[in-house]
């Protein structure tokens, strides 16, 4: 990165803003050879550092903002298997994983924060987590006891902090709170958070897209997300309509613009997922058919591309 830098400054005071931006141009090749690079014209995915010129000066340069798309999957209750798909379209499961045992809930996640979503589970008989680091058959890489199974509580899972790092979580419906910690450990919630009312199911996302994952929940009655942008206490800055009777939450980021939207999974024989790329009421952007009856739907970036 310094010796990048080093590179430009030695090659822009030699007058080489053309070679200078082959140079150290996106791997897009879409900085033009006038000098002038915008961050509208750099791919947001792209892992190089994005440089930001101005009449063929160099005034910024900015960390790459790496965001992948969140795609579809099911975890099936039936043999305990995750069944992950890496594009959001219809076809054979990418990726078949045998995780679990009957009764656990599926919960995923970034648990070593090394950009890839794997798999998790909760035993609520026992209030017990098991994260795994890769999604591959084997051990949990990571037990941790946390909330009140028994007692209803519900998991959830992501980045309260925005260390990068995704941590466990509960809802509890029986008082409509939230309890988050911020390590995989064993211990008190970090933070606790009344939201909701009776009968909301948990959901957690980034939808102001800041890096920081916060609560929210769906009610069934009306179809209804409500969204919070900070794990507090307080009215939701987004409340949303979306589907039908039936339907149940799933949330991600669909299009890897960094933002969390809302999205459907209609369970039945045949079930549909139903995506949408803005937090607002409208038509599905994405229906993708995947699943079997009784499937529990999951999302994430399976394999960190
Ligand atoms: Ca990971
Ligand atoms: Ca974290
Ligand atoms: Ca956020
Ligand atoms: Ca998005």
């Amino acid at each position: 990165m310094v010796s990048l830098f080093a590179a430009w400054t030695m090659l822009a005071s030699s007058g080489a803003f053309d070679s200078a931006l082959r140079r150290i141009g996106t791997k897009d090749g879409t900085a033009s050879t006038d000098g002038s690079v915008s961050r509208s014209n750099l791919n947001a995915n792209s892992p190089s550092k994005e440089y930001v010129y101005a009449g063929g000066r160099l005034v910024a340069t900015e960390e790459p903002t790496l965001h992948h798309a969140s795609t579809i999957g099911v975890y099936r209750p039936i043999g305990t298997i995750f069944y992950l798909r890496n594009t959001n379209t219809t076809g054979n499961p990418d990726i078949s994983v045998p995780f679990g045992a009957s009764g656990d809930i599926p919960v995923v996640g970034d648990w070593d924060g090394n950009g890839t979503v794997t798999i998790g589970l909760y035993r609520p008989a026992i209030s017990t987590f098991y994260l795994r680091n890769s999604n591959t058959i084997g051990s949990p890489d990571v037990t941790v006891a946390f909330g009140d199974g028994p007692g209803g509580d519900l998991p959830i899972a992501g980045d309260w902090d925005g260390n990068g790092t995704w941590t466990i979580g509960v809802y509890r419906p029986s008082t409509s709170t939230f309890y988050l910690r911020n390590s995989n450990t064993t211990g008190f919630p970090d933070i606790t958070v009344a939201f909701g009312a009776a009968g909301d199911l948990p959901i957690v996302g980034d939808w102001d897209g800041n890096g920081t994952m916060t609560i929210g929940v769906f009610r069934p009655t009306g179809n209804l997300f409500y969204l919070r942008n900070s794990n507090t206490a307080g009215f939701p800055e987004v409340t949303v309509a979306f589907g039908a009777a039936g339907d149940l939450p799933i949330v991600g980021d669909w299009n890897a613009d960094g933002t969390w939207t809302i999205g459907l999974y209609r369970p039945g024989q045949s079930p549909i997922f139903y995506l949408r790329n803005t937090n607002t009421t409208g038509d599905p952007d994405l229906t993708i058919p995947y699943g079997a009856s009784g499937d529990k739907a999951v999302a994430g970036d399976w394999d960190g591309q």
